[in-house]
């Protein structure tokens, strides 16, 4: 068992039934020319999540955890896009118009893949979702449970909208979450806070929250741990 220190108290988990979950962190929302920008936002906030993110990734495959990415996107054909969501924004461009880096949310254009710093590995599923949500029409909740996960670590953009749908569509499923703070990004620095103090509040309604150094420690204390029980026997 390992134990995070974290709010609204401590967070527990143990590493075979805790996956690592990794938001949407693709071209398209963390670099400039992407859907992102075409919403009108300024993209260099999310970029702060890569480097914590990274450490987190390298660490969780490290104590060999289940670490599974989501990209938010569309069929090439469009088909699985309402039209509420393409026409949502008003902005000059859309979901599949091309923009610097292909066409905008598309699945297989080099916007919608995901950063050089945390791309997966062979074995670490990788879930493309049409919605904010990661469980909406996926088998994100299929790929949890056959492996017996019961626990999530969340990362991820943009935090009150992608990261804190995935957290509260995982509490309704019966997964604890705990989200790390300076592994998630918005564009508006007021929304991170607040989607961040909602995970937490009335004893942590939708979850914990915490931060990428106390959930490194506990982890490096989980390994220390399994580490010496095996030279014991
Ligand atoms: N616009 C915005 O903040 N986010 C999204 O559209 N998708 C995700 O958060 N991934």
């Amino acid at each position: 068992m390992a134990t995070v220190n974290a709010e609204p108290y401590e967070f527990e988990f143990s590493l075979g039934r805790t996956a690592l979950v990794m938001i949407d962190f693709q071209r398209d929302f963390v670099y400039p020319g992407g859907f992102g920008e075409s919403l009108g936002n300024d993209t260099s906030r999310l970029l702060r999540a890569v480097g914590p993110a990274q450490k987190v990734l390298h660490a969780c495959r490290a104590a060999g955890m289940l670490v599974i990415h989501t990209r938010e996107g569309h069929r090439p054909d469009l088909s699985d896009l309402p039209r509420a969501k393409k026409e949502r924004g008003n902005a000059p461009l859309q979901i599949g118009d091309k923009g610097a880096m292909g066409r905008l949310l598309v699945r297989g254009e080099y916007g919608h893949d995901i950063v050089d710093e945390l791309y997966p590995i062979e074995g670490e599923p990788v879930v493309d979702k049409p919605g904010k949500g990661a469980f909406y029409a996926t088998d994100m909740d299929t790929i949890l449970r056959m492996r017996g996960i019961e626990k999530l670590i969340f990362t991820g953009v943009t935090t009150e909208v992608c990261v804190t749908t995935s957290v509260r569509e995982a509490n309704d499923r019966g997964f604890d979450s705990l989200v790390l703070e300076d592994c998630t990004g918005s564009y508006f620095p007021e929304f991170q806070q607040a989607a961040l103090a909602m995970v937490k509040a009335q004893g942590g309604i939708f979850g914990w929250v915490s931060d990428s150094a106390r959930f490194l420690a506990a982890l490096e204390g989980a390994r220390r741990e399994s580490s010496g029980m095996a030279a014991a026997r």
